[in-house]
């Protein structure tokens, strides 16, 4: 059986702005309170899914999850109108008041860990919702999250509930997971990555842990000799590799790193990746190492290069493999020219810049606003048509979004009940056409 590689990004919400709220998260940190243009961060979503369903990629789409997020306001003990609630949480703590309007969840990548049917001891495809639990804004996803995953795939899928245990299962889902594996992805293995243990980054808290990696193995029943765990090295935390994601980028049989990217201490688990898969996969692991002379680590970490989205697809027999990066790799003169390299060196055919300007300043690229699900062609036309990419849908979409999303919003337009309450309506629009309803969530 072989796997298609589909892809979830989800709708950028109307009250995208600029919290400042990323733990390690430099961009975040940098344009924090700098005004957003939520409609701008909608439409430059839409036409990165535009271009990868144009490329042939199953192209999925889930709504903005409903914000501001009165739940999580109400439960910290706020009362009264939702004018007064705002206004209170905003003079109170400006801080709580982004994190219960933040967009956040449109990096899906951080929605869950996937891994194939044919890896699991149960033939099951496994999704484990990730709980983000080392920021306020990003731990209030995994409800709804859960709920829209075990909706959207509904039958032959395990869509496991997030890891209970807080701070010590620090988990941010498929960010910090590679599956590494054949062309038609049938015999594959998983490598976790975390960033817990000796040593420590100085700066940052490392937001997944090796605890997590190993519970989320031992859930999908992946066989043990295939599953991997690399640490991350301090100094990329550090530097701002709040992901792996951020300095490593996997396809197949491909997987391209800064050479920071993973503490020494990892040495070895690199060697036994290689050789189990060599056997598993009966051809070599096409393992990059971009030394920092070529792009330091700032320079990876300022580019986002790492965060570019690989796909590939097969056309009469013929496979083609495409990297969508962000505009600021073609800007910066040592990251396009590592590009133009790898292009001339056949490890990409294609290469299409992608300005994503909104999700970048929040310290999100192109690979972030996307979760990868290697699923069976008989699996994916069993999913429902309203979540699938399609010229009608992006125009629906696009109508609501250019009649009712803002232009320009900061922090303190949040407090305004009747901007929230727009807000709320709008996301309740995009739900309905994207076939999620209410009741349902
Ligand atoms: O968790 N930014 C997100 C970016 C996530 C990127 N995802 C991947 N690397 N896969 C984060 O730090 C910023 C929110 C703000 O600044 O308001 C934020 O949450």
């Amino acid at each position: 059986m072989s796997f298609i590689e589909a892809q979830i990004d989800r709708v950028v919400g109307p009250t995208h702005h600029f919290g400042g709220l990323g733990v390690g998260n430099v961009a975040s940190k940098m344009h924090a309170g700098q005004a957003s243009n939520p409609q701008a961060a909608a439409f430059q979503g839409l036409d990165k899914m535009r271009l990868v369903a144009g490329l042939g990629v199953p192209q999925l789409i889930l709504p903005p999850q409903p914000r501001p997020d009165f739940h999580l306001l109400t439960a910290f003990g706020y009362r009264g109108t939702p004018a007064e609630i705002l206004q209170n949480v905003l003079d109170d703590d400006p801080s709580v008041l982004s994190a219960a309007a933040s967009c956040s969840a449109m990096w899906t990548a951080n929605a869950a860990t996937v891994t194939p049917s044919c890896d699991s001891d149960q033939g099951t495809l496994m999704m484990t919702v990730a709980n983000l639990s080392a920021s306020l804004h990003r731990s209030i996803e995994a409800t709804v999250t859960r709920k829209e995953l075990g909706r959207l795939f509904n039958t032959g899928v395990e869509v496991r509930d997030a890891l209970p245990g807080g701070a010590s299962m620090r988990d941010e889902g498929a960010a910090n997971h590679m599956r590494l594996s054949s062309p038609d992805g049938q015999f594959g293995v998983n490598v976790f990555v975390h960033g817990d243990g000796q040593p420590e980054p100085h700066l940052h808290w490392p937001r997944q842990t090796l605890a997590t990696g190993k519970a989320i193995a031992r859930g999908h029943g992946l066989k043990e000799n295939d599953v991997f765990h690399l640490k991350q090295h301090p100094d990329a935390i550090d530097a701002g590799a709040f992901h792996n994601d951020v300095v490593a980028m996997s396809h197949q049989d491909l997987l391209i790193h800064h050479e920071s990217a993973f503490a020494p201490e990892s040495r070895s688990e690199m060697s036994r990746l290689q050789s189990r898969f060599q056997e598993v996969v009966e051809r070599p692991l096409r393992v990059l190492s971009i030394a920092s002379d070529e792009l330091t680590l700032e320079d990876a970490i300022n580019t986002y290069f790492f965060n570019s989205q690989v796909i590939s697809t097969s056309n009469s027999g013929k496979t083609s493999w495409s990297i969508l990066c962000p505009v600021q790799v073609q800007r910066h003169t040592g990251a396009n020219q590592l590009i133009q390299r790898l292009c001339a060196e056949d490890v990409f055919d294609a290469v299409h810049f992608v300005d994503l300007g909104q999700s970048m300043d929040g310290g999100g690229g192109p690979a972030c606003l996307r979760l990868r699900v290697p699923i069976s062609k008989h699996k994916l036309v069993r999913l429902a048509e309203s979540a699938f990419w399609t010229e009608t849908l992006d125009s629906d979409l696009r109508d609501i979004i250019s009649d009712r999303y803002p232009r320009k919003l900061q922090l303190a337009d949040l407090a305004d009940a009747e901007i929230c309450q727009q807000a709320l309506e709008t996301q309740r629009l995009l739900s309905e056409r994207l076939g999620h309803t209410a009741n349902q969530l």
